[in-house]
């Protein structure tokens, strides 16, 4: 355990009472935990104000494109087998224009964690409804109330076997920096899809809609088909923790440039090089 005081404090643009400032303050926890110093660590995202997390946050940064985050993530993991590599964004950014990203990354399982701000809303563009946001919930460009059905992230997940799937809810800051904790220690591809209510733009799922209705789960997070029952729970209950857990390799393991280490500690055989261009000579 390290103090989290050396991950900085910054000034930020979210509004008073966002759960983005306890999604910041469960990320420190979790950081805190693992002794994990700044240089040990990459955060990356993309855009829209749960990705601003990157700025107030004293580490190895990357802010990339709207719905663009992973890809670089993965990158570095490959690039830089020894970081611990953290993509943090949206519900928008990461299921609606990062969908493939999403389903690509959870097949590929490299060892890096998406934590998705979910507040089932486009919260920096002011209302507009996103990918989870719930059926009949009248937004901005919904008036009528949303008519298609939300996508459930964490279902898709544990259909899809990711290595490690689980929600959580800022307002449970202790069950919610436990659970980063144990999504960064999991070896193989993590999702924390962590509700986090957007006090401003979304006046449906409050801190109280939240708070009345997560309840930790308490089946058995190996047993598939067990953990895709509890996957598609969400409504009247919703259930928080640990929903699946796989253990399998990680696909940096299964590399073999990957296995000697970063990128950067290997040596450039000039010869070889010299060799090759002497091909287009
Ligand atoms: C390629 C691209 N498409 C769309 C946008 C506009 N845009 C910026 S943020 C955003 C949605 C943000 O919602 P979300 O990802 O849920 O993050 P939140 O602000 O709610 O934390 C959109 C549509 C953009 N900047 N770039
Ligand atoms: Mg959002």
């Amino acid at each position: 355990m390290i103090d989290s005081k050396i991950y900085g404090q910054f000034t930020t643009s979210w509004c008073p009472g966002c759960g983005n400032h306890d999604v910041l303050l469960a990320l420190k926890e979790a950081l805190a935990r693992q002794g994990l110093e700044p240089h040990q660590f990459a955060m990356v995202s993309g855009i829209g104000q749960a990705a601003k997390i990157v700025h107030y946050l004293k580490c190895n940064g990357f802010n990339g494109l709207h719905g663009r985050a992973l890809p670089p993530a993965q990158a570095l993991k490959l690039a830089n087998p020894e970081l611990k590599v953290v993509v943090e964004s949206g519900d928008g950014c990461s299921y609606g224009e990062g969908g493939n990203h999403f389903l690509a990354a959870i097949r590929r399982n490299l060892d890096i964690t998406l934590i998705v701000h979910d507040n089932q809303i486009y919260g920096l563009t002011k209302g507009q409804s996103s990918p989870t946001t719930m059926t009949g919930h009248v937004t901005k460009n919904n008036p009528l109330g949303m008519l298609d059905q939300p996508f459930n992230p964490v279902a898709v997940a544990v259909a899809m076997r990711a290595s490690f799937v689980a929600r959580a809810f800022s307002g449970l800051k202790e069950h919610a920096a436990t659970t980063i904790a144990a999504a960064m220690e999991h070896k193989g591809f993590s999702l924390v899809d962590m509700h986090s209510p957007c006090i401003s733009f979304n006046k449906v799922n409050t801190f109280g809609w939240y708070k009345a209705r997560c309840k930790e789960a308490s089946h058995d997070p190996a047993d598939w088909a067990e953990a895709m029952k509890v996957a598609t729970v969400f409504g009247e209950e919703i259930p928080i923790g640990v929903i699946y857990r796989e253990e399998k390799p990680s696909k940096e393991t299964l590399l073999p440039q990957c296995g000697q280490g970063a990128l950067y500690r290997k040596a450039v055989d000039m010869g070889k090089v010299a060799e090759h261009m002497a091909a287009y000579a």
